[in-house]
């Protein structure tokens, strides 16, 4: 397009100049028709407004064309840094990646060395991985630990709640899962450790060694919330029945506990009661069941508008009496001799 509007220059100019040769010419010896002296000074002067014009539109393109070249030089500079701003995005991404590793890193290698570790260095709880400047709740992977005999355990983290550090044993509120489970279910647990769990009474039992304390934390169906603490809280092993031991109550959910005090741990499939009734199974859950019940928390879940109907539920009778099957539960653990 250029090239030809410069060739149609080159045209003028020379049309121009032989305009010019024979308007200058005095004899004027050209065949065609003498056009009148007017008309051709006239055509002359027209020539070169055209020339003028020409080359005026001729620096205009070149002029539109710079501009155009640094349009295109500033895209490419824009593109550039969008580009530098993608490969920062991407090494954010992977230095976090890497911190990640790190941490896995971390944990394998204490893994490792916890056979030289004393038992107060190990990673031993949630409690533990606060100390370490583990700030998150959520859910950690405790190494096993020859030591102290203990396998490797996934388990959730509440290190917010009061202080944090708190290793969760088990949580309702999801509802879906049966806790209606035999002796080797609770034995070992089941559930999912991010929605409805039971830890495990072996889990719990090694958890315990040390003094312990209890946090239970409970939501109605009307969004209340209320919890119940035992600043020492104990369980004996298998070959004991589990038997539940709890003292010094503090909060504001009352203590319905107390009444499961040193009661051995019962299921569907092994009645360890204070009653003649089965308990484990007029109650539907595992629990340490008195005769039979001042709470069963992991009793059947009851939706709402279904919650006030049996006796059978997640009940916790200081708050909300026998018939009341409570919306959400955690029951939670920590030494008592953490410090925040
Ligand atoms: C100069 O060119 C423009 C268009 O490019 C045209 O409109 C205008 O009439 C021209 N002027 C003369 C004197 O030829
Ligand atoms: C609890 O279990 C132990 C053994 O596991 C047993 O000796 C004891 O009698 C049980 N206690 C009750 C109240 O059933
Ligand atoms: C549970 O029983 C033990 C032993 O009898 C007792 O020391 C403790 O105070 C009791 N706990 C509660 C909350 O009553
Ligand atoms: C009982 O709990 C209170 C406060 O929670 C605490 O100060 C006290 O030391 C506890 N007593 C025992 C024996 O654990
Ligand atoms: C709880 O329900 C049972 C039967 O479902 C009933 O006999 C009892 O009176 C109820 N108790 C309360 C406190 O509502
Ligand atoms: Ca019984």
């Amino acid at each position: 397009m250029t090239k030809r509007n410069v060739s149609f220059v080159v045209w003028g100019v020379a049309l121009l100049l032989l305009a010019e040769t024979w308007a200058q010419s005095p004899r004027k010896k050209l065949t065609p028709p003498k056009p009148p002296k007017g008309q051709c000074c006239d055509e002359v002067r027209s020539l070169k407004v055209q020339v003028a014009n020409l080359t005026s539109i001729l620096e205009e393109l070149s002029r539109k064309q710079e501009t155009d070249l640094r349009n295109v030089v500033r895209q490419i500079m824009d593109l550039d840094q969008q580009n530098r701003q993608q490969e920062a995005r991407v090494t954010e991404a992977e230095s976090r990646y890497s911190e990640i590793n790190n941490r896995v890193e971390i944990m394998q290698l204490q893994n490792l060395q916890s056979v030289t570790q004393t038992s107060s260095d190990a990673i031993y709880d949630c409690a533990s991985l606060s100390s370490r400047n583990y700030k998150i709740s959520g859910v950690y992977k405790l190494p096993k630990d020859e030591l102290l005999g203990t396998p490797e355990l996934s388990v959730f983290c509440d290190m917010e709640t009061n202080g944090g550090g708190w290793t969760l044993i088990q949580r309702r509120k999801i509802g879906l899962l049966s806790f209606n489970r035999d002796w080797k279910n609770y034995k070992s647990g089941f559930g999912s450790i991010r929605g409805d769990f039971w830890l495990g009474n072996d889990h719990i039992v090694r958890l315990t060694r040390q003094p312990t304390v209890l946090r239970i934390e409970m939501e109605d169906w009307e969004g209340q919330t209320r919890y119940a603490e035992y600043s020492l809280f104990n369980m004996a092993n298998e070959l004991n029945s589990y038997k539940l031991f709890i003292a010094n109550y503090s909060g504001n959910a009352g203590d319905s506990l107390r009444y499961h005090n040193t009661t051995n741990f019962s299921t569907i499939n092994r009645d360890n009661d204070k009653c003649v009734d089965d308990c484990a199974a007029l109650r539907k859950g595992g629990y340490w069941y008195n005769c039979c019940t001042d709470s069963n928390l992991n009793g059947m879940f009851y939706r709402y508008g279904e919650h006030t109907k049996k006796t059978d539920g997640i009940t916790w009778y200081a708050w909300h009496g026998p018939n009341y099957s409570l919306k959400k539960v955690e029951m939670k653990i920590r030494p008592a001799s953490f410090h925040p």
